[in-house]
Order: structure tokens, then sequence, then C-alpha cells
């Protein structure tokens, strides 16, 4: 068969997964991890599965769990046919597959931008004040995850200042955003004076205010603990 046919075939067959809605199933709790997949998914008005929110402990049983997800760690989303964990790997793939709101900028400069925040949060701040990781710590686990979001947010803070304009890169929402305010929220739960950067502080203020952002908050989630809810 002709190439050209060929290609034009795959196109069709892959024609209704890149335009349908997806079937979603996001298995989450109260993690930020799992937040910035909301917000994302928020964003772009796709609409979450029936349940969108639930620990894996409620899930079924940690090892059934493992199934979907080997590192056993949420957020892990059931999407056009496959199963993908890790949130920006998520973020990423709706970006795209899905049009609606853009998450990475087209400017490359900038988008190299989105991704250096993004990173810096994903892989430099959030991990270790990990659950596992906490566990492992001990009695010494505030002082820890307060320590190392302070650490964060001291690079973080001038790298936003000379990034951002309303948002954290120019004037237009992306991932970094998505990463930032959950990491916010966990800063704060540990404590963290945020009034010491205050351009993240600006911008979260900000954001907060944005309607993906605040109907994907935590305290308003299906299985929000009661002592969390607002
Ligand atoms: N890099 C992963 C990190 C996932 C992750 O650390 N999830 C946390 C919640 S934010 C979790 O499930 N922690 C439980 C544990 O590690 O036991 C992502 O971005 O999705």
């Amino acid at each position: 068969m002709h190439n050209k046919v060929i290609v034009c075939l795959l196109f069709l067959a892959y024609l209704p997964l890149i335009t349908c809605n997806a079937s979603l199933t996001l298995v989450s709790q109260r993690s930020s991890c799992s937040w910035r997949v909301r917000i994302a998914f928020a964003l772009k008005g796709i609409e979450l599965g029936p349940s969108p929110s639930q620990s894996y402990q409620r899930w079924g049983s940690a090892e059934q769990y493992k199934g979907l997800n080997p590192m056993q760690q949420v957020p892990a989303v059931q999407i056009d046919g496959i199963t993908l964990s890790q949130s920006l790997a998520v973020i990423q793939y709706i970006e795209e597959t899905r049009t609606g709101h853009r998450l990475l900028p087209a400017d490359p400069k900038k988008r190299a931008q989105v991704r250096m925040i993004s990173d810096l949060i994903t892989s430099g701040i959030q991990p270790v004040q990990n659950l596992y990781v906490l566990q492992k710590v001990g009695a010494e686990k505030v002082q820890w995850t307060h320590h190392f979001i302070q650490r964060g947010f001291e690079a973080l803070e001038p790298i936003l200042k000379g990034t951002a304009g309303k948002y954290c890169v120019g004037d237009e929402i992306s991932m970094a955003d998505i990463c930032l305010v959950p990491q916010v929220y966990n800063a704060e739960r540990f404590k963290v004076d945020v009034d010491q950067f205050p351009t993240i502080k600006r911008l979260n203020q900000t954001l907060l205010k944005v309607g993906a952002f605040k109907e994907s908050h935590p305290s308003c989630q299906l299985d929000t603990p009661a002592e969390i809810c607002t």
C-alpha cells in the first residue's frame, strides 16, 4: 500500500482517541501531586470520571493499587486506554492531545522556563516531603519538611521574580502555576512563612482566585476529610 494511504488510515484509526471525551479515573487524595492534575483538567475543561478522588488505601488495598501504579503513589489516571502515573506526564499528555487552555507557552524560552519551575518544585521540593520519606525520617519530620520547602522557596523566589508577569511565566497560566499553588498549600501546612517570599505569595493569591484552582482545591473534593473542609 502507498505510504500516504497507510499514514492516513493510521490517523483515522487513532482519531477517536484524540478527539473523544476521555474515560478518566483519577485516583487521588489530599495530595499536591493529584491537585496538579485536577487543576490541569479543570483548565482544559475536561470532566473527571465518576470517582475522582480516592486514596489508594480506599481504592482496595495497597497491593491492588500497585497494579495501577507500581510506585504506589497518587495520582494515577486512566485515559484513552492507558494508565499514567507521574503528574507532569499526565499534564503534558492532555496538553498534547486536548484543546482548551494552553499549559505550555508557544515560545521555546518561556516553555523552558515553565519546565524549569515545574521541575524545581516537582523534583527539587515535593519528593523530600513525601509521606514515604517522612515515615522514614520519623520524629524529625516537621523540621525536615520545613527545612526543604524553605530551601526550595529561597531558590524559587528569585527565579519567579525574573520570569513572572501576572502568573509564574508572563501573563498566561501554565504548568508552572499548576505546580506552584499545591506546593504553597503544603508549605503553609508545614508552617513555612510565605510572607518571606513576596513573588510566590502574590502569585499564589492571584491564582487561588481562578476558577480552575478554586474548584480543584483539596478542601472541596468528594473525600475531603472533615477537618480540612472549608
Ligand atoms: N513524581 C510523582 C510524585 C507522586 C507522589 O509523590 N505522590 C505522593 C502524593 S503528592 C504520594 O502518593 N505519596 C504517598 C507515598 O509516597 O507513600 C508525580 O508527580 O506524580
